[in-house]
């Protein structure tokens, strides 16, 4: 048996439910070179749960009518980054490893990675070993442009950074499924379908896409990966934008209408009219117009079938997680560009005034929920200090140039439009405000 052709750093369901299928699809075709040598970065939870499964388990796969279990192979070896980084530098200087494939989320592009990485790196190189394709594949602008330069940063010498742009491709990516976190339910239905015990079960969704730039170590590589149904071409970033704009977009709203409604789940909150027109109107007026992938309206109705996926149980509460990391690649740049061209942002404003209130930490009924953010503490704190005066809270929390950029914070139309929105929210309440958007034509 081949040892692993890919290391793969970030082991939470996303990668076990989306690459890991790919490369599983790739070796049950007969192509050894796929194995993953999977890295937890920090906690052991699922490196070690998997170890204790010989690196087996399965996946749940939901479409609107069927359901079907997977069990994937792919994983052959885990370990944990924080406990064993000697045997992660070691995994990616082995002469088998031909690529790196990272979903660390939006917060783990750190010095701290790239240093890792490098030291991995720098043992190949000197062991005369081959360069890598190095793909990033988390929800970020040019994930992998920005991969390549906290790794040039990180490069201790003028002839390591030399080897890594010449020897080593950082394609940029896009990777789309909905992965909810793994719950006891699905390991439960997984106990009563399977017959056994799979602690690392997960449950997704029938879809899955990868856009891959076509800027790959080992060129033959994209035919091998398009054969598995991957997209390799140009330009990603087209179908990047697109993603992070309307489905990350979209359920970074979602999570806002659902944390303060106390809707526990995505396809809970797409079940109410009201906030369906208002996300059509969002995607359509506010957000499409600025983008370029091809068939944008078929991707969008996709996007509200996807969402409407009642077994997919997709949590608020997890994907309002990391807010603050998420925004400027989610709602930033759609705002900016409405507003550059003189275009209407009301539907943005109402979304920037509910994530205002999502950041108050409890619901319309009073129900308290926690902040899981870096900064959660200044956002809940800016938010209860001036909970009673609208205007000052949007001046605090939309003033935060790590979320919103350095124009919006000086913006007067837009903090106006968002304040107008929150003025709204407080006093009429969520359903009210939106009946009062959806009616105003001039929107
Ligand atoms: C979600 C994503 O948790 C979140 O922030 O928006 O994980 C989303 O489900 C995936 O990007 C879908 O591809």
């Amino acid at each position: 048996m081949l040892a692993p052709g890919v290391v793969h750093l970030g082991l939470g369901a996303f990668h076990r439910a989306h690459e890991a299928l790919v490369f599983d699809s790739l070796l049950q075709r007969g192509d050894p070179r796929w194995s993953i040598f999977g890295v937890a970065m920090r906690s052991p939870l699922w490196a070690d749960a998997l170890a204790a499964q010989d690196g087996l388990y399965s996946v749940q796969v939901n479409s609107a009518d069927e359901q079907h279990w997977h069990v994937t192979r792919a994983i052959r070896t885990t370990c944990v980054a924080a406990r064993d980084p000697d045997r992660v530098a070691a995994a990616i200087a082995a002469a088998e490893t031909r690529w790196i494939t990272l979903t660390v989320t939006e917060k783990g592009y750190t010095p701290e990675l790239a240093g890792l990485l490098v030291r991995g790196l720098a043992q190949r190189r000197q062991a005369a070993g081959s360069g890598l394709t190095i793909a990033s594949c988390d929800n970020l602008r040019r994930n992998g442009d920005l991969l390549s330069a906290l790794c040039r940063q990180a490069a201790a010498t003028p002839s390591m950074r030399d080897w890594l742009e010449t020897q080593c491709t950082f394609p940029n990516s896009m990777v789309d499924r909905i992965v909810p976190a793994a719950t006891d339910r699905c390991r439960d239905e997984a106990a009563q379908v399977l017959g056994l015990t799979d602690e690392a079960a997960l449950t997704t969704e029938a879809f899955w896409e990868w856009v891959l730039e076509d800027r790959l170590a080992e060129p033959s590589d994209a035919e091998a990966l398009r054969a598995a149904g991957v997209t390799v071409v140009a330009d990603v970033l087209p179908f990047e934008a697109a993603k992070l704009r309307m489905l990350n977009g979209a359920h970074s709203a979602l999570a806002c209408f659902g944390a303060v409604l106390g809707l526990a789940t995505v396809a809970e909150c797409i079940a109410r009219p009201d906030i369906r027109l208002f996300l059509h109107h969002l995607l359509t007026r506010e957000v499409m117009p600025n983008l370029a992938r091809p068939d944008l309206a078929t991707y969008r109705d996709a996007l509200m079938t996807r969402f409407a996926n009642r077994s997919l149980r997709h949590s608020v509460h997890q994907i309002a997680s990391d807010f603050s990391e998420k925004i400027p690649q989610r709602w930033v740049p759609s705002v900016l560009a409405q507003l550059r061209q003189g275009q209407p942002v009301e539907h943005l404003a109402f979304v920037a005034a509910l994530w205002v209130r999502y950041c108050l930490g409890e619901d319309a009924d009073g129900h308290r929920y926690t902040l899981a953010d870096p900064l959660a503490g200044p956002l809940h704190t800016a938010a209860q200090v001036h909970r009673d005066d609208p205007e000052a809270s949007v001046k605090a929390l939309l003033s935060l140039a790590s979320i919103w950029g350095d124009e919006l914070p000086r913006h007067t139309r837009w903090l106006a439009r968002v304040t107008m929105w929150l003025v709204s929210i407080r006093s009429n309440g969520v359903a009210a405000s939106l009946h009062e958007l959806s009616g105003n034509r001039a929107v």
